[in-house]
């Protein structure tokens, strides 16, 4: 069994942050990957058109001015293997690789509640030994497929866009079938369009979507944006999403129709998830919610020729964003080629898959490869698929059968030394994911850092805290939009999942201040201990209460 300081769980943009601060501090660090190679969800999502639909200036790592002066970025939105080359870029720059075990699944971690240690294991039978258990493991990681009767006996290649194969997938020519719009599917079918011989997209749900404005980084761009770049980190952290744009103070109720129209149109040409601020209150009241979609659903008809397909394609029962919208690259206008069609699964469900193709209740549809654009087991599917033991034998499973409870969404009662990053409650998937992940690393670092100085062995979260934030998490979403329909924000994604809403929407600055307060409080809602709550030392002193 290896000894270190810190287990880090995942080898993605979290996990590599987390090994770069924490060695910085002198920690010694593991950090268990289950995939073959760097970037986590960058690894898998190598589907045609995968692409951040975050500006590439914003998603990338604030932690180091150099690293920001070196990296050009080439295009607005940056592609998938630009960031995967990115992202091993920075792990080779910062000589990270050595501290990372690869093809390394964590299958069981549990707290020794006497010695005050995580003791993980990996599928293999290795073990290593830490103070402090990390879970870098992403929010949309664990991909989810319907499962259809009979895929096994379709003859062609089933592939899931978040685990896109390695190997070269050749679509020219072929009959292709994509099931799912969200994000993933929007950008792939125009991607995909272009070369197969036909493309059928399966839709349950038609979603709103902002065009992209993608465009290549033009050299005085590049130099203007690093010649400011601290403002714009600055700007970004005091957004409420992490994004740098700051929400219009006007409601779009106050204007008039006509005041409306350009300030859509501009958010539309150029804002992509902007667009849901060019009015505060375009995500807290349904009337002004239906002003910006009603301007999207124009927008959108406008693409669309066929008047069936353009009903079909705008999206009409759920408010914009409600659920996450899209940022896409010719979505609608590839349904005006001759070789895409649309079949509508609510209208014609899907029955089987069969060696030909698939078959709904209406007609087979003859294809030679079927992607699933399903999504994913959001926010807690890569958190549960290991067994996570903590105090008295309790699973992380049990702790949330009826769903997540964190104290600000990094830290669970009874399970000590355990730190979630962007875990369920906090801002995450409503964030740039990436701020979101430095903030929480640099804030956990500081903790630990506390906790060296003041000879303190073991942190937890109460049990008062954890209802206290839940309900506060609650209570900032009921003025939201959030809740009025359903989402994977709130675990409709998976049948049985517990209906729980699980990012924070209460902002990446609001929430920064509730961290700083905890942390100016001696971190208030947690008690810190010097030895573990067992050890079976006579000279352990009592717990030190903080206050909540
Ligand atoms: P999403 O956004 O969860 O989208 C999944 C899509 O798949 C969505 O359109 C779903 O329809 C659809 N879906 C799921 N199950 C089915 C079945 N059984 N039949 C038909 N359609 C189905 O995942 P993405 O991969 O696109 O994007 C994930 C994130 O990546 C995205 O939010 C960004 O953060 C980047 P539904 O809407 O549930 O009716």
């Amino acid at each position: 069994m290896t000894d270190v300081d810190v287990i880090v769980i995942g080898a993605g943009f979290a996990g590599l942050r987390a090994l770069y601060t924490l060695r910085n501090m002198g920690k010694t660090v593991q950090v268990l990957e289950a995939s073959p190679d760097l970037g986590g969800v960058w690894y898998h999502n190598g589907y045609p058109g995968a692409r951040c639909d975050v500006e590439s200036y914003d998603y990338s790592y604030s932690f180091s001015p150099e690293l920001e002066q070196e990296w050009r970025w080439t295009e607005r939105y940056a592609t998938q293997p630009e960031i995967l080359r990115y992202i091993n870029h920075v792990a080779d720059r910062f000589d990270l690789r050595q501290h990372i075990q690869f093809s390394t699944r964590m299958t069981r971690a549990a707290y020794d509640e006497a010695g005050g240690r995580w003791t993980v294991s990996a599928e293999d039978g290795r073990q290593w030994s830490g103070q402090f258990l990390m879970m870098c493991v992403g929010q949309l990681s664990t991909t989810k497929q319907p499962g259809y009767p009979g895929q096994e006996t379709f003859q062609g290649e089933v592939i899931h866009s978040g685990v896109w194969p390695k190997h070269p997938v050749d679509l020219a020519g072929k009959r292709v079938a994509i099931i799912g719009t969200g994000s993933s599917g929007m950008q792939m079918t125009p991607v995909i369009a272009k070369e197969a011989a036909h493309l059928t997209v399966f839709q349950r749900t038609a979603n709103y979507s902002i065009p992209a404005a993608n465009a290549p980084v033009l050299d005085e761009e590049d130099r203007q944006v690093k010649a400011n770049y601290r403002a714009r980190r600055e700007q970004a952290l005091n957004s409420p999403t992490g994004l740098g744009f700051m929400p219009n103070k006007k409601s779009a109720l106050e204007a008039t129709p006509e005041e409306r129209e350009p300030v859509y149109e501009a958010a539309w040409n150029r804002l992509g998830f902007g667009f849901a601020l060019a009015y505060y209150d375009i995500l807290l009241s349904k009337p002004a919610n239906d002003t910006a979609a009603d301007f999207i659903r124009r927008k959108i008809g406008e693409q669309i020729n066929d008047p069936v397909l353009r009903d079909k394609l705008t999206p009409k029962n759920h408010a914009f964003a409600a659920r996450r919208p899209s940022v896409d690259s010719g979505y609608f206008k590839a349904f005006n080629r001759p070789n895409v069609s649309l079949a509508d699964v609510r209208e014609a469900p899907i029955v089987e898959f069969v060696p030909e193709g698939i078959r709904t209740t209406e007609k087979l549809h003859p294809v030679d490869v079927i992607i699933y654009a399903t999504g994913f087991d959001a926010f807690t599917g890569s958190l549960l698929k290991a067994d996570i033991v903590g105090r008295r034998g309790l699973t992380l499973k049990q702790k949330w059968a009826d769903g997540p409870v964190t104290q600000l969404g990094v830290a669970v009662a009874d399970f000590p030394n355990l730190l979630i990053v962007c875990g369920p409650g906090s801002p995450s998937l409503l964030s740039n994911v990436l701020l979101s992940t430095e903030q929480q690393i640099d804030w956990l670092a500081a903790l630990i850092g506390k906790m060296d100085r003041d000879h303190l062995l073991e942190i937890e979260a109460t049990e008062q805290a954890e209802q206290d934030w839940v309900a506060h998490v609650n209570e900032r979403v009921k003025a939201t939009l959030y809740l009025s329909t359903d989402s994977y924000y709130n675990g409709a994604e998976v049948a049985g999942k517990p209906r729980v809403f699980m990012p924070y929407s209460g902002g990446v600055r609001g929430y920064r201040r509730i961290l700083a307060q905890c942390a100016a409080d001696g971190y208030s809602g947690f008690v810190l201990r010097p030895v573990a709550l067992n050890s079976p030392s006579p000279a352990a002193p009592a717990a030190q209460a903080l206050p909540a």
